[in-house]
């Protein structure tokens, strides 16, 4: 035996037990096999056989790369009585220094027949889980983008789908681009994300034809979300305004709110669309589509991006392949931060989920934009906020009194401390609070800013 304790020395992953139970298992690099379970109960079974009759211990090794030379690592011993792993053979031991003949030696104690079976008394306990035992292998992952509500993000057609994908990059990843054609998939999204239609390969600008091929398909659309999307609250519906099938995505509305109340959903669906550039509005089908779009979502709450004052605002800055990109990127790091903001908290004051709900669920159209004051000791630091969000928002300038209004204020640790810009900011709020009749408002300190960075936005109109 002495080559044998020699052997267990030299045998870090080794484990070794007694007689009465297993003393020590050191742990073990990686992720355990059922080979290793197998062959473990296997060795357990050969050696409590061998030490009957040596009377001392033995090693058992974790694989076969650490057998013992005084044990067939191969073929454990057992014998039929003995309890025998399912894949184990229960052939007699090869001819070996290790004993032919062994007692049956359980080393489980079975539990006596009475008639009861413990698995099927206790087989209640993970009935109600939170998570389900399998999952639906085409749900797709929960968003990692932080946001103070649950929500999904659906593009349809060509444009919807660019602007979803600016969500999906940001971490968003129930999001899924509905359309026609594949040929609209954008680059770097991969297949879970994507539906395609049946009944036409595109819809070339015919809003009928669009409306057609989504109301055949609205079972498969509103099954889709619930297959992969799961539950959320929210709803963010994007399309272009001007196209055949994103002009259309209103026919939908049905399904996705079917979906939200089969799921219990506490929000709602909210459109961001698309208005066309001055150039594309002189084409009267993309006109007439596009009024068609802005006619349907009038009474639901939405956000209307319009891509002639987003470019411009673009134009100069960045190139032309990279203008509708960038443009997205913006507006989806723009809308994620109102949706991340209200889920932190601030020691000044916090905008919390029950206002952004408010907010979002507002009739009519809302207004989103940000801007940076790098001078924060100027009087009328209000209006400056105020406007520098309209001037720099992707939407049109709001038209008449908002119903309810978001200002978040971000500053650094410098500016929280000083009392003079904490005046303005006061003055600030009152002058925005004057321009909505319910303002929500939240102030958050951040270490790195180029300036005051402050985002709004206002909703009904
Ligand atoms: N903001 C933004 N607007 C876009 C983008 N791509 C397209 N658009 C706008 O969306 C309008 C409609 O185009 P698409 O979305 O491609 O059209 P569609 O919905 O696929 O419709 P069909 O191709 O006719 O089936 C265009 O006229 C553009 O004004 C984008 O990436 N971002
Ligand atoms: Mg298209």
């Amino acid at each position: 035996m002495a080559s044998t304790v020699k052997n267990m020395k030299s045998m870090p992953k080794s484990y070794f037990y007694t007689d009465d139970s297993v003393k020590s298992i050191t742990k073990h690099e990686g992720k355990m096999s059922d080979n290793f379970y197998k062959e473990a109960a296997a060795e357990v079974v050969r050696d409590a056989a061998g030490k009957k009759v040596e009377g001392v211990q033995q090693p058992a090794t974790l694989g076969s790369h650490m057998s013992s030379p005084e044990i067939p690592e191969a073929e454990p011993e057992v014998t039929p009585e003995s309890p025998v792993p399912e894949s184990t053979p229960a052939s007699p031991a090869p001819a070996s220094e290790a004993p032919q003949e062994q007692p049956a030696h359980p080393v489980v104690e079975d539990t006596p027949d009475d008639g009861f079976d413990d698995f099927d008394d206790f087989d209640f306990v993970e009935a109600y889980d939170d998570d389900p035992v399998a999952a639906d292998e085409r749900m797709l992952p929960e968003n990692s983008a932080a946001s103070a509500i649950k929500c999904a993000f659906l593009g349809v057609g060509g444009g919807g789908g660019k602007l979803a994908k600016a969500f999906l990059d940001l971490g968003f990843h129930k999001t899924l681009l509905i359309n026609t054609t594949v040929k609209d998939q954008p680059e770097g999204v991969s297949a879970e994300h994507f539906l395609l239609l049946p009944g036409a390969d595109g819809v070339g600008k015919d809003i009928e034809l669009g409306k057609k091929v989504l109301e055949n398909n609205s079972a498969l659309v509103e099954d889709a979300i619930r297959t992969r999307i799961g539950k959320v609250d929210w709803l963010f519906v994007l399309a272009g305004g001007g196209g055949g099938t994103g002009s259309a995505s209103r026919i939908l509305d049905g399904a996705f709110n079917r979906y939200l109340r089969s799921v219990e959903a506490a929000g709602q669906v909210v459109y961001v669309v698309t208005r066309p550039t001055a150039q594309e509005l002189l084409n009267p089908t993309i006109a007439s589509n596009y009024e068609h779009l802005l006619s349907e979502v009038a009474l639901q709450p939405h956000i209307m991006i319009d891509n002639e004052k987003q470019l411009q605002l673009l134009r100069g800055k960045v190139g032309m392949l990279d203008l509708y990109p960038s443009a997205n990127r913006n507006f989806a790091k723009l809308l994620w931060q109102v949706l991340k903001l209200a889920d932190e908290t601030s020691p000044i004051q916090s905008f919390d989920s029950k206002d952004l709900e408010r907010v979002l669920s507002t009739t009519g159209r809302m207004v989103i934009g940000s801007t940076v004051a790098r001078d924060v000791n100027k009087q009328d630091l209000g209006s400056i906020l105020y406007q520098g969000c309209l001037k720099s928002s992707p939407c049109p300038a709001p038209a008449g009194k908002a119903s309810t209004g978001v200002m978040l204020l971000i500053v650094t640790p410098a500016m929280a401390s000083n009392p003079s810009v904490s005046k303005n900011l006061e003055a600030a709020f009152s002058y925005v609070g004057g321009r909505t009749d319910t303002l929500f408002s939240g102030v958050y300190v951040k270490q790195r800013l180029p300036g005051l960075i402050a985002i709004s936005v206002i909703a009904g109109f």
